[in-house]
């Protein structure tokens, strides 16, 4: 089953002894970490992974995530603090199950999370929660965000003050059952030599709880100029959209799912084009992979997870941080999470 634990026949006493680093936390499992520099912390806002009794499907349905924590560091070296329940869904008038991925933003003085999880349909949508300090606690907006869907938001802030929203997911993210922004419970992945699908981004207003535009799709190109192919597994955008920014160029980094890969691809606009250039990540322990790139007083970190601390449950993950070397020449060293 393929979303069980991958790499069944590895021997994880030998890889836990060659992993590269250590979980954040080991008292509750956390995944999916989106990292950020706030009043010169470092905030951390992962999935809170629990064992929710949900049956394994295909759509993801065990990971049945029901709050965030937010945890905050003084340095990527220092001890990670678990600053307690930031947003439960009990408390989030639209949502039922499911708090995926969740990133976060300042804007003005305030904080800003933003989360995915299903509504009593079973459709992923994209909400968003209020805050005057980081680790929250949040306040939800009562409805989600006009205009957005699908799974795995991460908010960038360029330069010029502006704020970018990227999400989406294919498979259990249901981003495949759109076209243009409108829903299609006919459509699936593309396959063969057609175009993969990308994901969306979309401007927010100054206010940062609505987009300011319609999301439009974000192109990922292969060497020749062409757009990655839908059977380019090892290259083709899955899941968990990251954008951050070095020497002027925009970096788009995500996994590729099924084939268990962190890759990045560069352009010079927020929107892409993207040209793929490389993997950041190798597989690690567990089905997914999924991360954030954050500079902290000059050095690049890599924050990620595995699944090795519950011995390979795949829902049952951990966050971990790394150093990130970025070249002069703008490429990315690649990582592999188990140091071989
Ligand atoms: O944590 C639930 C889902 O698994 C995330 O939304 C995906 O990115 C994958 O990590």
């Amino acid at each position: 089953h393929e979303l069980q634990q991958r790499r069944e026949g590895d021997d994880l006493g030998h890889l836990a002894a060659h992993a590269i680093s250590q979980p954040l936390v080991t008292h509750i499992y956390t995944a999916d970490p989106s990292a950020h520099v706030f009043d010169g912390k470092l905030y951390i806002y992962p999935s809170h992974d629990i064992d929710a009794g949900a049956p394994f499907d295909d759509d993801g349905g065990h990971f049945g995530m029901e709050d965030y924590h937010v945890l905050r560091m003084d340095s990527p070296a220092g001890e990670a603090v678990d600053c307690g329940v930031a947003l439960h869904v009990r408390d989030v008038p639209w949502a039922e199950k499911q708090m995926w991925a969740p990133d976060a933003a300042y804007r003005d003085g305030r904080y800003y999370l933003y989360f995915p999880a299903k509504d009593p349909q079973g459709i992923f949508r994209i909400g968003v929660a209020v805050a005057d300090h980081p680790e929250g606690p949040f306040t939800a907006e009562p409805t989600p965000m006009e205009g957005t869907y699908s799974i795995d938001p991460a908010v960038f802030e360029d330069e010029d003050g502006e704020h970018y929203l990227y999400f989406g997911g294919i498979w259990g993210g249901q981003l495949q059952k759109y076209r243009d922004n409108r829903f299609d419970p006919a459509h699936e992945e593309p396959t063969g030599d057609a175009p993969a699908l990308g994901p969306r981004v979309g401007r927010l207003q100054a206010g940062m709880i609505q987009l300011a535009e319609p999301t439009r799709e974000v192109v990922i190109l292969d060497e020749h100029g062409q757009p990655l192919r839908a059977d380019d597994h090892a290259r083709r955008f899955f899941e968990g959209p990251w954008l951050h920014k070095f020497h002027g160029r925009y970096y788009l980094s995500y996994s590729t799912g099924n084939t268990h890969l962190l890759c990045y691809a560069v352009g010079d606009s927020p929107y892409g084009p993207f040209t793929y250039k490389g993997v950041i990540l190798k597989p690690v322990v567990g089905w997914t992979t999924h991360h954030s790139i954050c500079q902290f007083e000059g050095q690049w970190w890599l924050f990620y997870h595995d699944a090795l601390l519950s011995g390979g449950v795949t829902h049952l993950r951990s966050v971990k941080c790394t150093p990130l070397q970025m070249d002069a020449d703008g490429a990315i060293q690649t990582i592999d999470p188990y140091g071989a």
